[in-house]
């Protein structure tokens, strides 16, 4: 059985890793750590206040509840990166460091996610391939890049198991992401159910990829649960689910909202961070390696979605 430590657990992967992990691991054997309390979490006892930054406490923390495995989410997002670069470097950087070290002292297993802005505006944007050109163009793809590579680092030198996911854009009913430039995808749901209108702050025809979180979720699990010996890869695997621009969601929703409209108000920021990112990952290395499935399209998602926000939204 694992004993898990979550950083970064009250963000909007945590939030439903950290339960989704409590239900197959049991209750006990996932310790939630965070900067803040998770949102509507009743009496957590395995949920402790860690910064990342202080390399101690999260030793401390990993040492005393005895845990075989860290899954490291904590991190800044691509557009509060772009506001923040200082920041997000040590924050990107520094805490990744602070964890690996963790696991290598410890002898733990090791996930942290990468993302799509891993890659940069001379990648092939269709299909991108798993091994490929990667020279980001943003503080937060550069931070990714460097984190691919130090994991690999710790699994080549230390034999630390690292393993890791370029993640798409993620769409969550319960938590809202933040500082993210694939965050529209997200508000416009909330918009739709609540104003029927969105203003996107992405042109049309931005096409990035999407990932419900479900999928997401069952990425990272199947992904620790691999065999190591059938991993060539480990950092990061291309993933992806659903290629999509925005007026390709406004669409979708109008199958539930006929009413729903959509206008544009592009932030140049978040625009340019978008339009050097791909259109769609090839993610054959994932499926050949661990066998990694998607269950959900832009349709049956958003399906989903509307039927959850609506419950709460009440
Ligand atoms: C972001 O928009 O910064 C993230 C990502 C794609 O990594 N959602």
């Amino acid at each position: 059985m694992k004993k898990i430590l979550v950083t970064g657990a009250s963000g909007q992967i945590g939030s439903e890793l950290v339960m989704k992990l409590r239900d197959i691991y049991g209750e006990t054997n996932v310790i939630a750590t965070d900067i803040k309390e998770p949102q509507g979490e009743r009496g957590d006892s395995l949920f402790e206040i860690v910064d990342v930054m202080d390399a101690n406490k999260l030793y401390e923390t990993a040492k005393y509840h005895n845990v075989d495995t860290i899954m490291h989410l904590a991190a800044v997002l691509s557009y509060k990166a772009e506001m923040e670069p200082i920041f997000a470097w040590k924050l990107n950087m520094g805490g990744l460091l602070n964890a690996l070290e963790v696991a290598r002292e410890l002898d733990l297993q090791f996930f942290t996610p990468s993302s799509i802005g891993a890659f940069g505006p001379e990648t092939p944007k269709d299909d991108t391939p798993q091994d490929t050109l990667q020279r980001p163009t943003t503080m937060y793809g550069i931070n990714k890049v460097a984190g691919e590579l130090l994991c690999d680092y710790y699994y080549e030198r230390y034999g630390v198991d690292t393993r890791g996911v370029r993640y798409p854009g993620l769409i969550s009913s319960k938590t809202l992401p933040g500082g993210g430039t694939t965050d529209y995808a997200v508000e416009i749901y909330y918009e739709a159910l609540k104003n029927k209108c969105y203003t996107c702050y992405l042109e049309q025809g931005t096409y990035l990829d999407m990932m419900y979180l479900p999928d997401a979720l069952h990425a990272i699990i199947d992904l620790m649960e691999a065999d190591s010996n059938k991993l060539i890869h480990r950092n990061a695997f291309n993933i992806t689910a659903i290629s999509a621009a925005p007026e390709d969601f406004a669409a979708a929703i109008q199958k539930h909202i006929p009413e729903f409209t959509m206008t544009y108000d592009v932030d140049p920021v978040r625009q340019r961070i978008a339009d050097s990112w791909p259109n769609r990952l090839d993610a054959s290395a994932a499926r050949e390696e661990w066998d990694y499935k998607y269950e959900y399209n832009l349709d049956k998602m958003t399906k989903d979605m509307l039927n959850k926000l609506v419950v709460k939204l009440q």
